[in-house]
């Protein structure tokens, strides 16, 4: 995910070329590393931490890779991924610190160790809005994923890219390019892509581990959900409604709901999906009366990329990405769909007004 540059003023100004070979040079001269991500990371985040934690190891680098929270159900199978600690003793001390797809410093788990401890801290970010927090900041904006960078300071540690590194970095480009099908998809990432495929990673394979080893409850609560899909008048806005009731009658929790949302995007003449899920600590309170519950719903937005869907979750006190982001909104269902659909309207009047 990419947005609005606050690190930096131009995204040029991060110098990728220049910061490189300052990782590289880091990395050689490190003998104890550490590699850790944002919390609650995704397949970039992870992946592009595994694969260089296990290029480092082939070099005869002790590595630690540390997470605090639960790893995606679909990217455990990655070589290492058995091996991250979850938490990390505070007189641990590493030569360098590895940073992947972080965003923020803020964004790191509770345990990473104080400046004296943690070494050359390296931060690896694609993020526009990425902080330069890092003793070296090898930020590139143009790079499809994070795993794109590792690729590139592996083969800069003069080491091969071993299959196990080889798959951690194509799970992470699948993550942040949707399987090489959203916008960030680019010459680059398939380039890397073909050599990673030469290093012995298996298309299918990785297809299969990634998107086709769908926990039954997921597809349960999946058959439900889009039993509450609505296409509001005008056609422009579809929604989606997750309820606590449909989640325990599928033995189902909020991370099995990923990507749901994209399913009414994909619906002709639709502009923008929301879907609503209810809060968790509503529980029960309002059972069996989903049309018209009222409770604070969480909406998550995703837009087409005509309706910069940040502005309208920013008017309800959210925000996010122009073509991802959420807020909180308090009424029922239909209350919401109106507000929403309204807002909308709106954006797309305001741009037809802008292009006549
Ligand atoms: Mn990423």
């Amino acid at each position: 995910m990419k947005a609005i540059n606050v690190g930096v003023k131009n995204a040029r100004d991060w110098r990728p070329e220049e910061n490189l070979p300052l990782v590289i040079d880091a990395l050689k001269g490190a003998r104890r590393v550490l590699c850790t991500m944002h919390r609650h990371p995704d397949g970039d985040a992870l992946g592009s931490a595994l694969a260089l934690a296990a290029a480092l190891r082939e070099l005869g680098r002790e590595v630690v890779v540390y997470n605090p929270d639960e790893l995606p159900y679909n990217y455990r199978f990655l070589a290492g991924a058995d091996r991250v600690v979850r938490t990390l003793s505070p007189d641990e001390r590493f030569d360098a610190t590895v940073a992947t797809d972080s965003g923020a410093a803020s964004r790191l788990g509770p345990d990473l160790p104080d400046g004296a401890r943690r070494g050359v801290f390296i931060n690896l970010d694609h993020h526009i809005t990425t902080e330069p927090f890092g003793d070296i900041n090898y930020v590139d904006p143009a790079a499809a994923a994070v795993g794109v960078l590792v690729h590139k300071i592996i083969r800069g540690l003069g080491h091969a890219v071993s299959r196990d590194s080889a798959e951690s970095i194509y799970a992470s480009i699948l993550a942040d390019t949707g399987g090489f099908r959203y916008a960030s998809t680019d010459p680059e990432s398939l380039r890397c892509a073909a050599e990673l495929l030469e290093a012995g990673v298996d298309p299918w394979e990785m297809t299969v581990r990634v998107y086709e080893q769908q926990p039954l409850a997921r597809m349960k609560l999946l058959a439900d959900v889009l039993g509450t899909l609505e296409v509001a008048p005008g056609g422009k806005l579809a929604t989606l409604t997750i309820t606590n009731e449909m989640k325990r009658r599928c033995g189902s929790s909020d991370e099995l709901s990923d990507g749901f949302i994209n399913h009414a995007r994909s619906i002709r003449g639709v502009e923008v999906a929301a879907q609503f899920t209810e809060p968790e600590e509503n529980a029960g309170s309002n059972a069996g009366s989903v049309g018209g519950m009222v409770c604070d719903w969480r909406v998550s937005f995703r837009s087409r990329g005509t309706v910069d869907v940040a502005s309208i979750a920013q008017k309800f006190g959210g925000g996010g990405h122009r073509n991802a982001a959420g807020c909180t909104i308090r009424g029922s269902e239909g209350e919401l769909r109106g507000f929403i659909a309204t807002e909308i309207e709106r954006a797309l009047e305001t741009l037809a007004a802008l292009r006549s």
